[in-house]
């Protein structure tokens, strides 16, 4: 090659390296996040602004929850799916199948950072439990609802639906498990529950407290969740039609066995007893509860009471009852627990191990 072509090629280089320089940094785009709607009162509508109960959940379509917050263009690339328009006290297990496969579906995708779930608030906490469970990703997902309509003075949907997405667009949310984000605080799926009917600050942690909060539109976590979750867990519903049929019984004054009686003749595979006190058990109930543990029903025994871990061969001797005990679980949630387990095992000692772990 001639000396001119060499000069000729090095110049060019050279105005190319020059013109990189000068152009301004391509900035990353921003994470793609993808919301999943499936009802609820951040969907809600009501007949005047000024309605905070007696309205319409699950009306308004994911699109409009999107566009209602123009401002989630700034954390993120948001997509949405439709997939129920439901009021949460009418999700069942198959709801929870259907959104565990979708989830694990979009987070396979390489260009997917993150899920956020729009739900009703009344079963908000069994949701995200039950994926806390089975999603096999270490992706954010995140939960989130409001408790107060779309046409309310003040609604907290959209600020809760900006901070849910901006936390899945996060990588400081990689690997804690599903989250629920509402009213500016970050809560773990296992530990959260509803503690009002009406408050706008209603989910809490009594116990545990909460993971973080969000401030600004960025997560400041402050706590890990400890038990295991997601891509630690041995639970694989990929190939479950249908959850085992697990009911709960609460306990009250005069409670007797009618309800536990109930469920046997229903055919349950599994009892969670929300006992009175540390998981204690009337003369009745207990009578009721080994009848159906000889059945082959796995018995958990829980409580009605929101803090504390029912203690094992406390208030009964479980060894001897082939009883499990359900650790500091809700009914509600130990009854998620039980039902994954025996998708596994009717082993009793093995199911306390499960019991221990998550
Ligand atoms: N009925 C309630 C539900 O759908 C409304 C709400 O609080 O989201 O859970």
């Amino acid at each position: 090659m001639t000396t001119r072509r060499h000069h000729t090629l090095a110049l060019a280089f050279l105005a190319l390296a020059l013109a990189a320089a000068a152009a301004p940094p391509q900035l990353a785009p921003l994470p793609q996040v993808t919301i999943l709607a499936t009802g609820g009162t951040i969907a809600g509508t009501a007949a005047t602004s000024t309605a905070t109960v007696g309205y319409t959940a699950a009306t308004v379509g994911v699109a409009a929850l999107i566009a209602a917050v123009p401002e989630l263009a700034a954390v993120a690339r948001v997509s949405g799916e439709q997939v129920f328009q439901i009021a949460s006290e009418n999700m069942t297990p198959a709801h929870w199948l259907i959104l565990a496969r979708r989830v694990d579906e979009l987070l396979a995708r390489d260009d997917v950072a993150g899920v956020v779930i729009t739900h009703g608030t009344d079963t908000l906490e069994e949701t995200a439990y039950f994926l806390d469970l089975v999603v096999k990703s270490a992706k954010p997902v995140v939960l989130v609802g409001a408790m107060r309509p779309s046409t309310a003075i003040s609604a907290d949907g959209p600020m809760n639906l900006y901070n849910a997405v901006a936390l899945a667009a996060s990588r400081e949310a990689v690997g804690r498990g599903v989250m629920v984000c509402m009213n500016d605080r970050i809560d773990a799926a296992r530990d959260v529950t509803k503690t009002n009917t009406v408050a706008l600050d209603t989910f809490r942690s009594p116990e545990l407290g909460i993971l973080g909060v969000m401030e600004g539109g960025r997560p400041a976590f402050y706590r890990t969740a400890e038990r295991a979750h997601t891509t630690a867990t041995e639970f694989d519903v990929t190939n479950v039609k249908e959850l085992p049929n697990v009911g709960v019984a609460l306990a009250y004054a005069g409670s007797g066995r009618v309800a536990i009686d109930a469920l046997v003749a229903a055919g349950v595979k599994g009892i969670v007893n929300a006992g009175v006190g540390d998981g204690s058990l009337s003369v009745e109930a207990k009578a009721a509860l080994v009848e159906a543990r000889k059945r082959g029903i796995v018995v958990v025994r829980a409580s009605r009471i929101p803090g504390g871990a029912v203690a094992r061969n406390g208030e009964a001797n479980d060894d001897a009852l082939d009883f499990v005990v359900a650790d500091n679980l809700s009914p509600q949630k130990a009854r998620i627990l039980l039902a994954l387990a025996l998708t596994r095992t009717a082993d009793t000692r093995e199911i306390q191990r499960m019991f221990r772990r998550y």
